[in-house]
């Protein structure tokens, strides 16, 4: 069984519209989707925004649909400069830059136990890099920071970019991230841009949301032909 993860709505129904013929199963207070595709199960869902939604829903997909591996698609604000948007993403690495424990003297992102950034699954990242070799697609990765809020303010974009050498920031990668690594399940988390984070993003936001999401998707079915 493969997951494919979405945060909101927009994230997934390009991959149902393409699958067409899928069973939905109620649990949880959320719909999970199931599906074949070239002779591969899915369990589809999105998980609602942000970072707890998105660690209940990916740990469903693991213990109650047995996923053995999770691919997550998506949309992201850009931190770096050169991430323009439509341009497409995965997280070589993850940090919560909302995890603030510093008054006790640890850096952000850090809590006792664990490591600030966590690493996403090397075999699927030389996959999705291969396949965008193949279709011409100029795939980058780098660090995706991930917190329970839109950034859409110059100085708050600045303080995560500068701080976690983050190149793109979202709200749920890290937490998908923490219950993949816990529950040992090679994760992909792939998002592509639909604003730059800074004053305005809400409107370029709105504008791109669905374009971006598709250009996300679409490279997710053609990871999974490959799996
Ligand atoms: O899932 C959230 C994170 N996503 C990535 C992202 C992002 N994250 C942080 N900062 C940025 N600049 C980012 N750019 C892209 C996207 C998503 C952001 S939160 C969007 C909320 C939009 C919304 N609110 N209400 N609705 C849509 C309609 C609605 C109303 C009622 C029920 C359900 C939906």
């Amino acid at each position: 069984m493969i997951a494919i993860l979405g945060a909101m709505p927009e994230e997934i129904t390009p991959l149902l519209d393409a699958l067409k013929d899928y069973e939905e199963i109620r649990y949880a207070n959320n719909v999970f989707y199931l599906a074949k595709f070239k002779d591969k199960e899915l369990v589809i869902a999105y998980s609602k925004i942000g970072k707890v939604n998105a660690a209940l829903t990916a740990t469903i997909m693991i213990e109650k649909f047995k996923a053995q591996k999770l691919l997550f698609t998506g949309v992201a604000g850009a931190l770096n400069e050169n991430l323009k948007i439509k341009d497409m993403l995965y997280a070589e690495s993850l940090v919560q830059h909302d995890l603030d424990i510093t008054a006790f003297g640890h850096p952000h992102g850090f809590v006792p136990g664990t490591s600030i950034f966590m690493k996403s699954d090397g075999n699927l990242n030389v996959l999705a890099t291969k396949i965008a070799k193949q279709k011409g697609i100029n795939l980058k990765s780098g660090i995706i920071a991930t917190g329970d809020q839109f950034i859409c303010e110059q100085s708050k974009k600045d303080w995560i970019k500068n701080t976690f050498k983050a190149d793109a920031t979202e709200m749920e990668g890290a937490s998908v991230a923490l219950v993949c690594e816990s529950l040992n399940v090679p994760f992909f988390i792939l998002r592509a841009i639909s604003d730059e984070a800074g004053g305005g993003a809400e409107f370029d936001f709105d504008e791109f949301l669905q374009s971006s999401a598709n250009i996300s998707a679409d490279f997710i079915l053609s990871m999974i032909e490959e799996l």
